[in-house]
Formats: structure tokens, C-alpha cells, sequence
């Protein structure tokens, strides 16, 4: 068996596996189960100048390497490219791109300081696993150093159509810097789609310019590897003594009888505002819903350090006082708005407890939410998942009520089935999706990733058959 490098921009701690969430879990496994190397930035950073040395440790059969970036580095390179471009243009928010070259550079710096550091730990045979869009260029910043061996990448984001990608500044040397690896992997068939079209018009545009000769020849696989959750680990969670008294006492306090639950990193591209409004509409147009339903946001603090991040919490902040104030009584709050991160049991409990999953971005790679949401409810009694069709989840989950985000009558409409769906319809919609879910899942995976990386020699659009 090949040694596995996974290279990620934030390392989870090996100590602290029962706090990771469960894609950190996931890697961790099979970097136990194959012996491994994880790479990436320490979350800290050092002074202009001073040096960032790379630190190694061992944990059983992990090797952790990790390294510090400078102020500069972090404030261009993952503040500045990954966070308030790439992020932005590839979500399709074009308006909240802010756009410097001083970013650019920031980020091929990094991607180039991130490449000499790992190049000293690369052992011949190693396989090496390149996570999301902090780190496209970084295959190619190996070449260069001379590494042969075989490495894969993938886009935990959506990949974007031809016109939007366009608007990424140094478009043509990302996806250059993408046709470096031997496996790129998406999350759906759509961002499988979206990259080919995107590469087709950069070479039309090159060969049209008479510049052909130049573009590089693509000989690695392009496919999509929908992420997964551990199923089994979340539903256990969900069915504990605890989760069933925590359920209870929620029941009992509360005056509301439907719970409806939302949970998502305070970004703008979850619908939160939208979200809201959608609520309100169901107040409204289904009035007998006033005094009985409830919903509940959690919404940890992200990336509070750029601005469109500060203004969607003032958003969200004043919207839910102000229905509030509005609809609420004496004995009941419509929206309880929470802003911090919660124990992964506590949101499995809630997620059980609740006739209602709302999970509705405006764009989402995936969203593992939808996929823990169908893995903690009761099957003798299950809510029910409503969807944005912009969540890549959409793809698979077809048996979610589908919902567009941006329509807060239609998702007022879908709430509204859900509370009133009969229990034979949720069960039957619920055994389907809890299926779809299993059968896809965090294992799944990776498994089918890495045994195409190992695999290897297909052609672009190739879709591997990897059953494990
Ligand atoms: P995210 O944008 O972070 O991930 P998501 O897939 O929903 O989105 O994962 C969030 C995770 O954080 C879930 O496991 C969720 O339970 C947890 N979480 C959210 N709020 C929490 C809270 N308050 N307390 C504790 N935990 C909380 C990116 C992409 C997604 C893609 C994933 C994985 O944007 O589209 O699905 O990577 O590839």
C-alpha cells in the first residue's frame, strides 16, 4: 500500500479527534489505516521576516506537518485570494469579490513556500491527496521542484460555470495549475460539467488566439466524489439517553409544538436572510402557525475578519428581532438565533427533535448538514429535509422537498408540507434518503477518491465505476 500525504490548509489535531468534525475523522482514519503524512498552516502567524519553520510530530501512525505563515502571507493569500475571491466568484457572488493583485502573489507565495516545505517529506510511491481552493496551484509548484508522483485534488466548493469563472482574476493560470494533477475530483456531476466547459472555452479562446501550442495537454481523470458523512457515528449520537432527555426537555420548555431547525457557519452563501424571510412567510401565509412553530438558527461566527461576514450577522441579527418582535408573545419566540458553535451530540439531539430540517444556501458544494439532519431522526418517525436545489446535496437527495432559496413563498409553501406531511410519506421519504445517504458516505468517499488516484490513466471525463 502507497503512503498517503493529505495536504489541507488548516490540519486537525489527531489528540482531538473526538471534538473534529466528521470529514477531520474521516482522514484521520485512513491516514491511521494506510499510515500517513497530513500537511498544511498551524493557524498561526509569525512577523515579516521571521522565520517559519516547519513543525513535525508524530501520533501513532500519523505524521503531522505543519508551518506558519507570515502576516503578509495570511492576510493575502487566505484572507485576501482564498477567502474574498476565490470563495466569492466560485459561489457565484461576483458582487462580493474584492479583487488586488497583491492577493494573487500572496497566493502563489504561499502555494510555493507550502510546495518547498512538503517536497522535503515526499518519499517515491507516495500518494499525494490536495485539499480545496487554497491549494490549487500546488501540484504544479511540485512539478517544477521535480515530484513524479501521483497526486489528486479536491474542490470541496463549487466549481462555476465558463462565464462566471471568467470573472476569477489569473483564470487561465488556475486552470493551467488544475491540469497539473493526475485526479481532479468535484462534488456533483454539475461542477464536473462547469469545469469542462470552463477548460474548452480557455482552449478555444488559446487556440483561437493562435496560442494552442502553448496549452498544456490534459492526461489525468476529472470526476465528481459527492462527500459523505459517518452515518452510523452520527446517528448513534442522535439516539443516546442524553440526546432523548435533551429532546424532551426541549418538548417541555418550549410553548411551540414544531420545531423547525437550521444550522450553518454564518456565510453568506447558506440564505440566511433569505432564510428568515421564508419564516416570516410562513407566519403569515399559514397563520395557524403562530405560537407553534419555532425555528431555531444556529450560526457560528466565521471569517469574521471580512466585512461581508460582519454584515450578513448584523442582517441576520436585526431580522430575527424584528420578527420577533413582531409575531412573538408572551410564551413564544419564533426565531431563536444562536450564534456559536454547539457540541456535535447536542446538534445531533436538535436535528432528532426537529419536524423540520431547513437547509436552503444560495450556493453550497455540498452541505453536510442535509446529510446529518437524515442521518439522527427516528425512522419510525422522521422530519423532514427541505433542500435547496443550489446545495450539491440536491443532486442525490431528490426525495428532500427541493426548494429554491430565493423564493420565500415556495419555501414558506415546502414548510408547510412538511409540518402537515403524513407519517407514511415522511417514513418512506426518509428510508429513501437515508439509503441514498448511507450509500454515499464519508467512507465511500474516500475510498473511491483514493483507489482512482491509485488507479489512474482514464481520460478527462472519464467517471470511474469505484465500488468498495
Ligand atoms: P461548510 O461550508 O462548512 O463546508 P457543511 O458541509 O454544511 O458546510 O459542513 C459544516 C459542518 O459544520 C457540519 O458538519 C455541521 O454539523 C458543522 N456545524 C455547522 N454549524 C455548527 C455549529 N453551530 N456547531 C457545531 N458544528 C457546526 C464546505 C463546503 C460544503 C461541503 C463541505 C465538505 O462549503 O459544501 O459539504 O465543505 O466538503
Amino acid at each position: 500500500l502507497s503512503r498517503l500525504i493529505v495536504v489541507s490548509n488548516r490540519v486537525a489535531d489527531p489528540s482531538q479527534t473526538a471534538r473534529a468534525g466528521g470529514l477531520a475523522v474521516g482522514i484521520l482514519d485512513i491516514l491511521r489505516e494506510c499510515g500517513g503524512l497530513w500537511f498544511g498552516w498551524d493557524g498561526t502567524t509569525v512577523a515579516e521576516g521571521e522565520a517559519a519553520e516547519i513543525s513535525v510530530t508524530e501520533h501513532d501512525n500519523i505524521t503531522i506537518a505543519t508551518m506558519p505563515l507570515s502576516d503578509k502571507d495570511y492576510q493575502d493569500y487566505y484572507h485576501g485570494f482564498s477567502n474574498s475571491v476565490l470563495w466569492p466568484v466560485f459561489h457565484n457572488r461576483l458582487d462580493l469579490a474584492t479583487i488586488n493583485s497583491e492577493a494573487v502573489d500572496g497566493y502563489r507565495r504561499v502555494n510555493e513556500g507550502f510546495a518547498r516545505a512538503l517536497s522535503t517529506l515526499i518519499r517515491p510511491g507516495d500518494l499525494i491527496w490536495i485539499h480545496d481552493y487554497h491549494l490549487i496551484p500546488l501540484a504544479a509548484e511540485l512539478r517544477e521542484l521535480g515530484c513524479r508522483n501521483r497526486i489528486g485534488f479536491f474542490l470541496h466548493i463549487p466549481f462555476p460555470g465558463p462565464e462566471v469563472y471568467v470573472a476569477a482574476p489569473e483564470h487561465a493560470w488556475l486552470m493551467r495549475c488544475l491540469l497539473a494533477y493526475d485526479l481532479v475530483g468535484f462534488q456533483t456531476q454539475a461542477d464536473v460539467s462547469n469545469f469542462e466547459r470552463s477548460l474548452q472555452e480557455l482552449e478555444a479562446k488559446a487556440r483561437h488566439e493562435g496560442r494552442y501550442g502553448a496549452w498544456p495537454e490534459f492526461s489525468g481523470t476529472v470526476a465528481a466524489f459527492p462527500i459523505g458523512i459517518d452515518v452510523e457515528a452520527f446517528a448513534a449520537m442522535a439516539r443516546t439517553e442524553e440526546a432523548q432527555a435533551r429532546i424532551q426537555r426541549l418538548n417541555r420548555h418550549a410553548s411551540a409544538r414544531i420545531h423547525i431547525i437550521g444550522v450553518d457557519r454564518l456565510d453568506y452563501t447558506k440564505g440566511l436572510p433569505e432564510r428568515l424571510r421564508s419564516f416570516r412567510r410562513l407566519l403569515e401565509l399559514y397563520p395557524e402557525n403562530q405560537k407553534v412553530a419555532t425555528l431555531m438558527q444556529i450560526a457560528p461566527p466565521t471569517r469574521e475578519d471580512v466585512d461581508a461576514y460582519a454584515d450578513i450577522r448584523h442582517e441576520l441579527e436585526g431580522m430575527s428581532g424584528a420578527i420577533n418582535g413582531e409575531f412573538g408573545d408572551f410564551d413564544w419566540t419564533p426565531v431563536r438565533y444562536i450564534h456559536r458553535v454547539v457540541p456535535r451530540e447536542t446538534l445531533a439531539a436538535l436535528f432528532r427533535g426537529s419536524h423540520v430540517g431547513l437547509v436552503t444556501p444560495l450556493r453550497d458544494g455540498m452541505n453536510l448538514v442535509a446529510k446529518e439532519y437524515v442521518a439522527a431522526q427516528d425512522e419510525a418517525n422522521p422530519g423532514v429535509l427541505v433542500l435547496s436545489r443550489f446545495a450539491g446535496a440536491a443532486e442525490d437527495l431528490v426525495e428532500a422537498l427541493i426548494v429554491n432559496p430565493y423564493d420565500p413563498d415556495e419555501v414558506a409553501h415546502a414548510m408547510q408540507q412538511a409540518i402537515k406531511m403524513p407519517l407514511a410519506e415522511r417514513r418512506e421519504r426518509h428510508a429513501a434518503l437515508l439509503e441514498r445517504v448511507h450509500k454515499r458516505d464519508v467512507r465511500h468517499w474516500r475510498e473511491s477518491f483514493l483507489a482512482a488516484l491509485a488507479a489512474g490513466n482514464a481520460t478527462l471525463g472519464f467517471i470511474p465505476e469505484v465500488r468498495v
